[in-house]
């Protein structure tokens, strides 16, 4: 049996306490701290295999400590990075297999000059009590900008708990932003990515298993009853659909982005540690797009290249190994002149997997443009 999110660590709750709205200095420090007792547990009462906090030490700081963040996506506006993450909260709720103890309600919007500079953190860009179809759940978004204008898109479950794509439009990088009155039509699962293709046209990636609900609507319409293909059959797929001009709805149906193997077969729903779970991010290095995303239950975060952005995309390697907790949440981005991994874990929190922080690191390529592996931890 699966345990969707569950990662228990033998001590208790810790707050946040004491935290200041500072901001903090993105350097090589080793923060993680020392705790000799820490395991996870499955419900089958299995060991499953994660970080523990002793074994490591990290080798980034989290961005801010005044808030829980995660999801980081990032982008460069105007000479400015911007990082959208999830705003993490203690919110109470037990630890479930469909992510319900991720119960986040608004976003915060972190932003820097340069790598090292101190850390802003706007405050509310965006609240569940202003999107007037909201049920619950605000996780992972991103953002786009067209003419001056911003756009935040986010995942959000409706009245019915069926996860849809907002957009809610601001005339700054930061907020707030206002929410369209409904999610955007056809819009379905989570974990929104857009991509801006260099002739400017913006693309939707998106999509999620388990908690993300991509695997109810195999048959085009949402079905309450879980559809995942046998282990040797081609895997659910992320989708990916081109944004129409008015950057708030879908210009065209979205299709499956297919990811092969080296011998140019789909990767297989079994296939544990390569096929897609979530978290989708494409981006652009030299001629090649990347595609990369959480492999979710194992813990990875991996990529594969395609010359075309609407694939097929070809399996190559890993980009980020487990970190603490139990998601796996990314994103990559260039800024001034250097490449930058954008991820999460929950070493702040001392292990607890809904309490998340947004760190970076430099992402190094190989001269074929593969990716170097990053190690988060020493
Ligand atoms: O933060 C909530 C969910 O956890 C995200 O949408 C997933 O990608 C995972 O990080």
């Amino acid at each position: 049996m699966h345990t969707r999110y569950l990662s228990i660590l033998a001590f208790g709750a810790v707050m946040l306490s004491g935290c200041t709205e500072q901001a903090h200095k993105n350097e090589t420090t080793t923060d993680t701290p020392s705790v000799s007792e820490v395991s996870t547990i499955q419900a089958s009462g299995q060991q499953e295999k994660h970080i523990g906090l002793d074994e490591y030490k990290s080798k980034s700081l989290p961005l801010v400590t005044n808030i829980y963040t995660a999801d980081p996506s990032a982008h460069v506006f105007d000479g400015k990075l911007y990082i959208y993450p999830s705003h993490d909260y203690e919110a109470g709720i037990p630890q479930n297999d469909n992510g319900d103890h991720f119960a986040m309600r608004d976003y915060h919007i972190l932003s820097m000059d340069e790598v090292g500079a101190e850390v802003a953190e706007h405050g509310v860009a965006l609240s569940v009590d202003d999107v007037p179809w909201a049920g619950r759940q605000m996780w992972a978004p991103d953002a786009a900008s067209k003419d001056g204008q911003y756009y935040l898109y986010f995942p959000l479950k409706d009245k019915q708990d069926i996860f849809r794509i907002g957009v809610a439009i601001s005339d700054s990088p930061v907020g707030p932003f206002k929410p369209q009155p409904e999610p955007m039509a056809g819009s379905f699962s989570m974990d929104p990515a857009v991509f801006e293709d260099d002739d400017q046209q913006h693309y939707l990636f998106f999509g999620g298993i388990w908690g993300g609900q991509l695997q109810h609507w195999t048959k085009g319409e949402y079905s309450s009853q879980d559809d995942y293909p046998a282990d040797d059959a081609p895997a659910l797929m992320p989708k990916a659909v081109k944004l129409a001009a008015d950057m708030v709805s879908m210009d065209g149906e979205p299709q499956d982005i297919m990811i092969l193997d080296e011998s140019g077969q789909p990767i297989k729903q079994g296939d544990l540690d390569r096929r897609f779970f979530e978290a989708a991010w494409v981006h652009k290095y030299q001629d090649n797009y990347y595609l990369s995303y959480s492999t979710g239950d194992t813990h990875k975060i991996v990529y594969a290249m395609s010359e075309n952005l609407m694939g097929p995309y070809i399996y190559k390697g890993v980009v980020l190994d487990p970190v603490v907790g139990w998601t796996n949440h990314h994103s990559i981005a260039q800024f001034q002149g250097k490449w930058y991994l954008f991820y999460h874990d929950s070493t702040l929190s001392k292990g607890q997997t809904h309490l998340r922080s947004v760190k970076m690191a430099e992402l190094k390529y190989n001269q074929d443009g593969t990716i170097v592996p990053y190690q988060a931890y020493y």
